[in-house]
């Protein structure tokens, strides 16, 4: 059982994303592609001697990285590895994993929302001892490492049988193989009253509930959780059972990839829809007639938490939202008096505020929503939240079946409402939208576009206020990140931000997200894409978008 050290070559573009490696399977198949990386992080980290959790969201490709990591991870003298059985764990309960044993750190095998299967992605992401992300610092090492590799060490073994749980040994590296959705169901009940839920659930068989898991990694933790601890029945599920290639789908929770969720709370009227993505740490609440905007959602679940959810009851460390987020949550936390935060797009940004505990609950627009519980968005805890909320509000009135549509029109109510909406362009060419963001750059430097005034076929105007691009400094660290995306404002408050996806794994995305606020109660009923007209024409004139892009239309929009 000797280490081998076998000699290779650097490969180009093993650069780390928003959200760890993410390529195609067939560049991961490559010899040495897998090896490389997977060395280049423990170059990066030192685990010697250390405890490491992994898993992932079982996607295809993901047995043979396990094996992979375990027989680099033996060589390079990693102590011991939690990994979930079948080497499936979600991303927030591989999270909770992490915090709760002390691990050093975790290798999570996923690429989230990405389509799966031989043809589609994979993906590699290392989080720390907090449970969160690599912070950029982290990351810039590790491709700096993938840039320089001239080998890497490996101990040659067969694949161990990580189908059953125990502890046994890889060479000179224990391994315990643990069951991947014991310790998130308690964790859920240690934060929601799950009492409360279950006794409305039970008096209150009109309001029926649909979780669809889109094939990804959740199936087997919504079922722990809807139905053998709340005691819905099974019909309560859909696309639950975790498929490799996630049955062919595209395993993001929006409008247009869960539209099988969509389609059965039309036609059944469910009062009560969610979704959640290949990975588990994404979120869509959709109820009939009501589509909840992830910056909306995050919004609510701030408002209704000291007072629905024990594990708040103590009150809110402090807000925050990623800076294309809308401003909704922003709102709550000004009448709340809670200190909240803007951050650049990714949920390690968070994780700092966290840990220093100035945050509590915290969003982002890409249908990511979660709390101080953990140091990952999290999908299920997102879902399970708004039947907390949606128990408590329907206890504080009896008589009236409280539903999402009408906990949203409170909320506008209460706080005005922010239309929000994202234009995704993707796999778009990479020169076409480097010269979209030159453009818009030379606008932000020269304030050309600053007092002028736009007409949209609506007969609304805007006039541009402000141009700018984010830069963050993180309060705590005080470490910067610039350049996280370009900002028009508009007198009026609306505003549209463009960014460059840090995702992807071919081309170039483009993100325009649109956002405009309204305190006229008739618009608090009317449709998204109504709301935002006037606002997308005028973005799309001022930065000739389609021109550059060579694109009529988004990919999808959310
Ligand atoms: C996207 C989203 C971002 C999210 C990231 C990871 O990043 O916009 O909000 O944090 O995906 O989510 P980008 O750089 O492509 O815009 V997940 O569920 O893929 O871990
Ligand atoms: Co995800």
């Amino acid at each position: 059982m000797s280490i081998q050290e076998v000699s290779t070559k650097p490969f180009e573009g093993q650069k780390p994303g928003t959200s760890g490696l993410r390529k195609r399977v067939k560049i991961f198949q490559q010899e040495h592609y897998t090896e490389n990386f997977v060395q280049a992080i423990f170059d990066s980290v030192d685990p010697k001697g250390q405890t490491l959790v992994l898993g992932g969201d079982g996607r295809y490709f993901s047995k043979e990285a396990v094996h992979t990591i375990l027989k680099i991870g033996a060589a390079n003298g990693v102590a011991k590895f939690i990994v979930g059985k079948d080497g499936i764990l979600s991303t927030p309960a591989a999270s909770n994993i992490i915090r709760k044993y002390k691990a050093y750190g975790g290798i999570l095998l996923t690429a989230s929302h990405n389509p799966g299967g031989p043809n589609n992605d994979f993906g590699i992401k290392y989080n720390m001892s907090n449970g969160g992300p690599a912070p950029e610092s982290v990351t810039e090492k590790m491709f700096a490492r993938t840039k320089e590799i001239t080998s890497y060490k490996i101990i040659d073994l067969p694949p161990l049988d990580i189908s059953k749980i125990g502890t046994s040994k890889f060479g000179p590296t224990e391994v315990e193989v643990i069951d991947s959705v014991k310790d998130y169901v308690l964790l859920l009940e240690g934060i929601f009253d799950f009492p409360l839920m279950k006794s409305f659930l039970q008096t209150t068989p009109d309001f029926r509930v649909l979780f669809d898991g889109l094939h990804g990694v959740t199936g087997p933790y919504a079922r722990a959780i809807f139905v053998e601890t709340l005691g819905l029945p099974e019909a309560a599920l859909q696309n639950c059972v975790p498929l490799p290639d996630f049955g062919g789908g595209h395993p993001d929770p929006n409008l247009t990839y869960a539209h099988d969720l969509v389609e059965a709370v039309e036609a059944k009227n469910i009062p009560f829809g969610a979704a959640s993505d290949g990975d588990g740490d994404r979120n869509m609440i959709y109820g009939k007639n009501a589509f909840v905007t992830p910056s909306d959602s995050v919004a609510v679940i701030a408002d209704w938490a000291v007072e629905a959810i024990p594990y708040f009851k103590g009150g809110l460390k402090g807000l925050a939202r990623s800076m294309p987020t809308s401003a909704a949550i922003d709102y709550v936390a000004k009448a709340k008096k809670v200190e909240y935060y803007e951050v650049p797009t990714g949920w390690k940004f968070f994780g700092n505020l966290m840990d220093a505990g100035k945050l509590s609950i915290c969003g982002e627009e890409s249908f990511g929503t979660g709390s101080d519980h953990i140091r990952e968005k999290d999908g299920v805890w997102a879902v399970v939240a708004w039947l907390n909320i949606l128990a408590y509000a329907n206890k504080k009135s009896p008589n009236k079946l409280v539903g999402v549509k009408d906990t949203l029109l409170d909320h506008y109510e209460k706080y005005g409402r922010s239309f929000f909406s994202r234009y995704d362009y993707e796999e778009v060419s990479s020169d076409g939208a480097g010269k979209l963001v030159a453009a818009l750059g030379k606008h932000i430097e020269e304030g050309s576009l600053v007092d002028k005034k736009f007409e949209a076929s609506t007969g609304e105007s805007f006039t541009v206020s402000k141009t700018f691009n984010f830069n963050y400094t993180d309060p705590v660290d005080k470490s910067v990140s610039k350049n996280q995306g370009q900002i028009v404002q508009f007198s009026d408050g609306s505003r549209v931000v463009f960014r460059l996806s840090g995702t992807g794994s071919q081309g170039a995305t483009v993100r325009m997200y649109v956002e405009k606020y309204t305190n006229d109660k008739k618009q608090y009923g009317m449709d998204t894409a109504e709301g935002l007209k006037g606002l997308i024409e005028v973005a799309l004139k001022i930065t000739n978008l389609t021109a550059f892009l060579e694109r009529e239309k988004p990919t999808v929009i959310t």
